[in-house]
């Protein structure tokens, strides 16, 4: 009897626990609604089986509880109830899988009028690169990651030139516009997170992949690293900024080019470097 309560009050604590709790979501900042839609489900489904096979357990312990005259019956099978479990069964992982492949489908589709932004993963940060004016993200090719070129951009593509770089900064964007993030990886996988977006997704070497979200509201936002990646994936964070379209393209004008960048290391290069030095003049 004594478990048949702790079971009962298991069931009824967890129910109440999770309506009660102050532990919830943060507030969503992207057009995902359908992707907490499936969580709720997930709730709803996980919960009810829950409840309902803790509280037939209890039901059990009471119900067949040891008695002196009373036998255990064999009952190998019971078709009509393997049936009914079959169908039942089914019904919930229909039900708990089927949003999430709906949702899915869109989380990969993104809108033909999506920004393209791209977002770099190596141990341990991120980095961003616009598509600059003409809207193309030049190519790229991991051979051609170097000090100067960290992005490891195709120099002889003209599409690459304008593309604006951003490192040891934020990832701004302008709120309500789609974006397309294009994924790459230096080295080994990581995951771009953003919990307010409810998304996220692997950067895995060797391949770009994609998803695309809408801001809904303005702020700043943490990016995290969701894939162990080494020592350092727990540093692995950067920010993220919902602006205003103003704002944003204030603050993108302000940004590097590619094609500045590399002028500004061409300079650096030539430039004669004076070396202060012990030896006596004119006699090096
Ligand atoms: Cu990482």
């Amino acid at each position: 009897m004594a478990i048949a309560i702790v079971l009962i009050l298991v069931a009824v604590g967890s129910v109440a626990f999770h309506i009660y709790s102050p532990w919830w979501w943060t507030e969503i900042a992207s057009n995902w609604n359908q992707i907490d839609l499936t969580v709720v489900i997930t709730f709803w489904i996980t919960g009810i089986v829950f409840v309902a096979l803790t509280l037939f357990v209890a039901y059990c312990v009471v119900k067949f509880r040891y008695s002196k005259n009373r036998r255990a019956e064999y009952k190998p099978e019971n078709k009509k109830l393997e049936l009914w479990l079959t169908i039942l069964t089914s019904l919930g992982v229909i039900g708990m899988l089927a949003p999430g492949l709906w949702v899915w489908q869109q989380y990969v589709s993104p809108p033909p009028n999506a920004d393209e932004v791209e977002i770099v993963g190596q141990q341990w940060q991120w980095s961003f690169r616009y598509p600059g004016q003409d809207g193309i993200l030049g190519t790229t090719d991991a051979n051609l990651v170097s000090f100067d070129n960290p992005f490891g951009i195709n120099p002889t593509d003209p599409a690459g030139q304008d593309d604006i770089l951003i490192e040891g900064d934020a990832l701004h964007l302008p709120l309500g516009r789609p974006v397309k993030f294009l994924l790459r990886s230096h080295d080994v996988l990581h995951n771009f997170f953003i919990p307010q977006f409810r998304a996220k997704m692997d950067l895995v070497p060797g391949m770009v992949t994609y998803f695309w979200i809408t801001p809904t509201r303005t702020g700043e936002f943490e990016i995290l690293c969701a894939e162990l990646c080494g020592l350092g994936h727990h540093q692995m964070r950067g920010g993220i900024l919902i602006e205003e379209e103003d704002t944003f393209q204030t603050w993108l004008a302000e940004q590097q080019t590619f094609r500045q960048i590399q002028q500004d290391a061409r300079l650096h290069q030539n430039r004669p470097v004076k070396i202060a030095t012990d030896a006596p003049a004119g006699k090096e």
